[in-house]
């Protein structure tokens, strides 16, 4: 059955963007989609109503955009990663598709509060952090750069947990994102796929008589795609993030029905939709449980057969899989796709061996976004051949041509042959997921410039030596839109009054600000806008913690992941040596701050749970000692999430990126901070080494040890003791919290942090101790002259336009995915009907 080729005219109340059109259609919304007269209605049936209103503005681009790539057969990026944390969707929509403030007119005019409306969102906290947020990003500017783009990832139940603070602790929360509905996505269960799992594989004989594989699998569950549209900024490209959720099959109801067991069918059901029923809240560490496994497959399979399922529709040949699609892999999560796309196009589509294998490598390219070895995913191979017996046969295989290959290549050198293997055989054995994803991959990136180094001379070292020309750096950004016009209002107007709004696009038009360092009236603009944004920062602290903080303080502030690499308890020592200056001499002159974290610890993780406790204890005595009089305040602002990083970034006047050198792959909070103006104090570590770079030297506060150093350092034997018995004021600060001082006179509260940095931290605070606290009193000293302060807040801005997502995908596109914008035309109230 098909609908006539003809015009279907759209209603205005659907796609109308004056004001009246605007006022009607949310109305209408709150009425007919909501079911709510406005007597009756709450807070929440108004975010609903103006989310459909926003989202039946969208349907037409959306609709045009997979009309184009249907047509034209678009060239497509897969982007595979098993999460993506893109925060809250309306503010964003309502930029992208330039309705921000007739929105905001409309709502207004209504007598609703509009900012209010915004602020009622939750957010899909599908995602643990920096390596989340960066697919969310790719996404924007993919869309941004008309390039036809599927996100492919997993539709959590629960996304990552709300954190609650209780008498310091962390406390974990689940997070129930989908109680309200998500008025964002759409199911499409025309499009579910079967995903098999467990069971045997056996060899049989084709009609011609030869010997293929076939896997019998033991069992299988559903994957079901939800579409969400990803826009680009005011053009008519929308983009689809699917993800998978996975269901079980009817058949398998219905089979134990009739054997009468009831509860057995029951069973099967919450087994399977336990595929996907939780993020994993570890970032940088691995756990090698089944589950995630199973959840890695799902996703990557059902990706795979979607797209394949796509070239059928569009009558592509199999051949030209990898002309179709570039699928970039998002860290090892997803590398099972390199055996997933051979067993697809081998034993489904009947390919040969070595034209699949061609295909394969063409179609895949990795990302790495780690060098901690803790990270480096393995799998037991019992536990990988249980559930996955044909992906290990294949594995096998590959591991057999490739070895042959090194052997080659590397003559008599077993122990380089065994380091490179896909299987971990020195001990118990493991499928070794980051050789798996090098071999299967055409290119190999890191996400820093240091980073890229580093994985060359480090973890991919071999692999680099094997194939030097599949590795290149590709700097991570961040969307514009989303951390400075969305959540940046007052310093987005400022900007675009002086340099017009081409900055939104093209971030290295900043530049042209650096012409008005010396305008008196731009820069008590710039101040007094960061003033103001202080103040709406202070005056929610005040209201959720009851802590006052003054805006004439530094805002000094940490927000990322809770993680001993990062070093949030280094910054605690330098907190403590303020406090112990003013105990010793209580009328010093010192800078007011303000010093702010955030951040969620992994469950499972005591040391950093163990970090957050003692931000909490230093901050109740330093907050309430009369000695301290308000000069420095400390709080610990919790459930950090994409949301309230927006009202963040905005308010920072120092960045703190103090991690151990050669350990944060690549860093982005860095950049989104130094973009809204503030100043980084940071180590030669990640992205921060660039940062550096554009910003300038002598606006970048710089300390520490580099990696080379932190190498050398350890080679010969890092002695922490040797710092502390050298350093009196190290020790006064070591000494206090031993002593009981911060934990009500429990000495043993935070012995294992003391007892770490005393003997055996591999993250070198004390080398860098002191040299962190005379960066932080030239910090101090800096604030001091507002009027240079401003001037470097400026400049940092002003160079910080490679640092947009938008740098980093084009850079994707030309060198890695060989991709070409797409443009979707503008249809006017109509769409066709074919
Ligand atoms: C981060 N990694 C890097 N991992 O730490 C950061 N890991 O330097 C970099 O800027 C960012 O990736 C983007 O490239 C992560 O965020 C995880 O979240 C993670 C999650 C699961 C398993 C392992």
């Amino acid at each position: 059955m098909q609908l006539r080729n003809e015009l279907v005219r759209v209603e205005a109340d659907r796609t109308g963007t004056t004001i009246d059109n605007l006022k009607r259609a949310f109305l209408e919304n709150l009425y007919y989609v909501q079911g709510k007269p406005p007597a009756l209605a709450t807070l929440n049936d108004y975010y609903m109503a103006l989310a459909h209103t926003v989202r039946d503005r969208i349907m037409q681009r959306w609709n045009n955009s997979a009309i184009t790539y249907t047509e034209n057969q678009s060239r497509t990026v897969c982007y595979l990663s098993a999460e993506f944390l893109m925060g809250p969707h309306l503010g964003n929509n309502l930029i992208n598709l330039g309705l921000y403030e007739p929105m905001k007119q409309a709502i207004d005019e209504l007598g609703i509060n509009f900012d209010e409306l915004i602020e009622e969102e939750g957010e899909p906290g599908l995602g643990n952090g920096g390596l989340g947020r960066l697919a969310a990003c790719y996404l924007d500017s993919l869309a941004a750069l008309e390039i036809p783009t599927m996100g492919y990832g997993i539709r959590y139940e629960f996304g990552i947990f709300k954190q609650d603070i209780r008498d310091g602790w962390q406390v974990e929360i689940t997070d129930k994102w989908l109680r309200n509905g998500n008025p964002w996505e759409l199911a499409r269960p025309e499009w579910t796929v079967s995903i098999p799992f467990g069971g045997h594989t056996e060899s049989y004989r084709n009609s011609q008589g030869v010997y293929r594989a076939r896997w019998v699998p033991a069992w299988e569950v559903k994957g079901v795609p939800y579409d969400t549209p990803t826009l680009g900024y005011k053009v008519n490209t929308a983009n689809t993030l699917r993800l998978w959720k996975a269901e079980a099959p009817e058949s398998f109801d219905f089979q134990a029905f009739n054997t009468g067991d009831y509860y057995g069918a029951v069973n099967a059901k919450v087994v399977s939709e336990n595929i996907t029923k939780v993020l994993y809240p570890n970032d940088d560490e691995i756990q090698g449980k089944v589950l995630r496994l199973q959840q890695q497959f799902f996703f990557v399979s059902c990706s795979l057969q979607d797209m394949i399922r796509i070239m059928k529709g569009q009558k592509i040949p199999m051949e030209r899989f990898h002309e179709k699609f570039a699928v970039q892999l998002n860290d090892t999560h997803p590398a099972i796709a390199v055996a997933e796309l051979m067993r697809l196009l081998v034993d489904q589509e009947f390919l040969g061996w070595d034209e699949a294998w061609a295909i394969t490598q063409n179609t895949l390219a990795y990302t790495n976004h780690t060098l901690l070895p803790e990270a480096l995913e393995r799998w037991q191979i019992d536990l990988f051949r249980d559930l996955l017996p044909r992906h290990l046969e294949i594995i096998y295989e590959i591991n057999q041509r490739f070895m042959d290959d090194v052997r080659v290549k590397f003559i008599d050198d077993d122990a380089r042959l065994a380091r490179m293997s896909l299987i971990d055989e020195s001990g118990e054995r493991y499928v070794r997921m980051a050789n798996l994803a090098c071999v299967g991959s055409h290119a190999i990136n890191g996400v820093a410039a240091l980073h890229s180094e580093l994985l060359k001379q480090t973890v991919l070292k071999d692999f680099y030596e094997y194939s030097p020309e599949k590795f290149s750096n590709k700097t991570n950004g961040v969307t514009p839109r989303r951390f400075m016009v969305l959540s940046n209002p007052r310093l987005t107007q400022l900007i675009t009054d002086r340099i017009g709004s081409g900055w939104i696009t093209d971030l290295e038009q900043l530049r042209q600000l650096e012409q008005f360092i010396d305008d008196p009236a731009f820069c008590q603009q710039w101040r007094s806008i960061k003033q103001a944004i202080k103040q709406d920062l202070a005056d929610s602290i005040q209201k959720d913690y009851g802590v006052d903080v003054s805006i004439d303080s530094i805002f000094d502030i940490q927000v990322k992941r809770i993680h001993e690499y990062k070093r949030q308890h280094l910054n605690l020592l330098h907190i403590i040596t303020l406090y112990n200056r003013i105990k010793a001499n209580p009328n010093i002159d010192i800078t007011p701050r303000t010093f702010l974290f955030g951040g969620k610890a992994a469950p499972g993780y005591f040391m950093a749970k163990l970090m957050i406790k003692l931000v909490s204890a230093v901050s109740e005595v330093i907050n309430r000692d009369p000695d301290v009089r308000g000069r420095i305040k400390v709080v610990f602002l919790k459930n950090y999430n994409v949301k309230f990083a927006q009202h963040v970034y905005p308010a920072a006047d120092l960045s703190e990126q103090i991690s151990t050198a050669g350990k944060e792959a690549s860093g982005t909070g860095n950049m989104k901070f130094a973009m809204n103006g503030a100043l980084t104090i940071g180590t030669l570590d990640g992205a921060n080494v660039e940062i550096m770079e554009q910003a300038g030297e002598e606006n970048f506060f710089l300390f520490g040890l580099t990696a080379e150093e932190v190498r050398e350092r350890k080679a010969r034997g890092y002695d922490p003791k040797a710092y502390y018995n050298a350093n009196p004021n190290l020790q006064l600060v070591i000494d206090r919290i031993a002593s009981g001082f911060f934990s009500h006179g429990d000495k043993t509260l935070f012995q294992p942090i003391v007892d770490n940095l005393m003997q055996s931290d591999p993250y070198l605070l004390f080398a860098d101790y002191q040299s962190y606290v005379e960066c932080q009193d030239r910090v101090a000293e800096a604030y001091r002259d507002q009027d240079k302060w401003t001037r470097m807040s400026i400049l940092n801005a002003a160079r910080m336009g490679m640092f947009s997502s938008d740098r980093s995908i084009q850079e994707y596109c030309d060198d890695i995915w060989n991709v070409k914008p797409v443009t979707v035309k503008e249809t006017e109230g109509f769409c066709s009907a074919t």
